[in-house]
């Protein structure tokens, strides 16, 4: 059979690609739990320092897979995104090392808050994203609702969310929902390139900006200084900053190990 989600991993790199292209990708139970099972591989490989995912096809994920509503063993979407889709999203954001999602198309509903979940997100100029879900009198979920309102603020969720309409790759960049737009033809290239840097980086540190990251909306001025200086203690202490600094002293390129 074959599989819902294609895992790769070389030069420090793993990279997962959503296998569902007749139906854009869309999450049945077999992709999100071979999703799941990349995600955590990839987490627990101390050989990968760098996670790409992106779509098989011309949709990167059209989000829940519609058809399989009911007959894919559970039955309440409160229990299916707890059970099916948190874990993907909790792991992608906690996990200490850098994510790049490459929108290859379409990222609608679920799928856009996939795409969201990236640390770097890049799209192809032809990529669109769409808040699906109202559309089918549903509310925005898998972190969409958390991601969004953060990235473009909140008018745009808001009016995002309520009206369901398609923003392509541009308008999603000028908006601030991705970083970098690339001609769909150096899409893959520019996204392996990319994920490739981050594997020779300092992934120890990449690990803490996330932590810090992830901290900093919920933190006054005082709270976020005292974890920035926490992790800062951390982060000054590793191998990777001793290289930098040396590097940096002797005018050579770094080294990095990754702790
Ligand atoms: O209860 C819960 O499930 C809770 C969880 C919710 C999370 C969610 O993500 S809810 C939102 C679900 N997603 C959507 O509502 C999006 C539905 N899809 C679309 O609106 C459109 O397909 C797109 C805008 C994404 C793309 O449009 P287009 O014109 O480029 O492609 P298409 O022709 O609509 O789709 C191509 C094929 O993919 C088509 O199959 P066919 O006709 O060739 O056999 C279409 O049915 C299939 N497909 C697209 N999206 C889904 C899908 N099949 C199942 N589920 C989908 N989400």
């Amino acid at each position: 059979m074959t599989a819902s989600v294609l895992y790769q991993a070389s030069e420090g790199v793993a990279t997962l690609t959503l296998n569902r292209p007749d139906v854009l990708n869309a999450m049945n139970g077999d992709l999100m739990r071979e999703l799941r099972e990349g995600v955590e591989r990839a987490a627990g490989d101390a050989g990968v320092r760098a996670v790409l995912i992106t779509g098989a096809g011309r949709g990167f994920c059209a989000g829940a897979d519609l058809a399989a509503r009911g007959k894919d063993g559970i039955s309440d979407s409160g229990t299916l995104l707890r059970e099916r889709y948190h874990p993907i999203i909790m792991a992608l954001r906690q996990m200490p090392k850098p994510v790049v999602t490459a929108v290859n198309g379409v990222a609608a509903g679920a799928g856009m808050s996939l795409a969201l979940a990236g640390d770097v997100v890049l799209a192809a100029r032809s990529a669109s994203f769409l808040q699906a879900f109202s559309k089918i009198g549903l509310v925005p979920d898998a972190g969409s609702t958390y991601f969004v309102p953060r990235y473009a603020g909140e008018m745009r969720a808001r009016a995002l969310a309520i009206l369901a309409e398609k923003i392509d790759a541009e308008e999603a960049q000028r908006i601030g929902l991705v970083w970098k737009v690339h001609a769909d033809d150096a899409l893959q290239d520019e996204a392996g390139k990319l994920a490739r840097h981050l594997a020779t980086m300092p992934t120890m540190a990449y690990g803490m900006i996330k932590e810090a990251l992830n901290q900093s909306f919920d933190n006054d001025l005082a709270a976020q200084l005292e974890v920035e200086a926490t992790l800062q203690s951390r982060a000054s202490r590793s191998d990777d900053c001793k290289e930098g600094v040396a590097a940096f002293m002797e005018k050579r390129k770094p080294q990095f190990k990754g702790r």
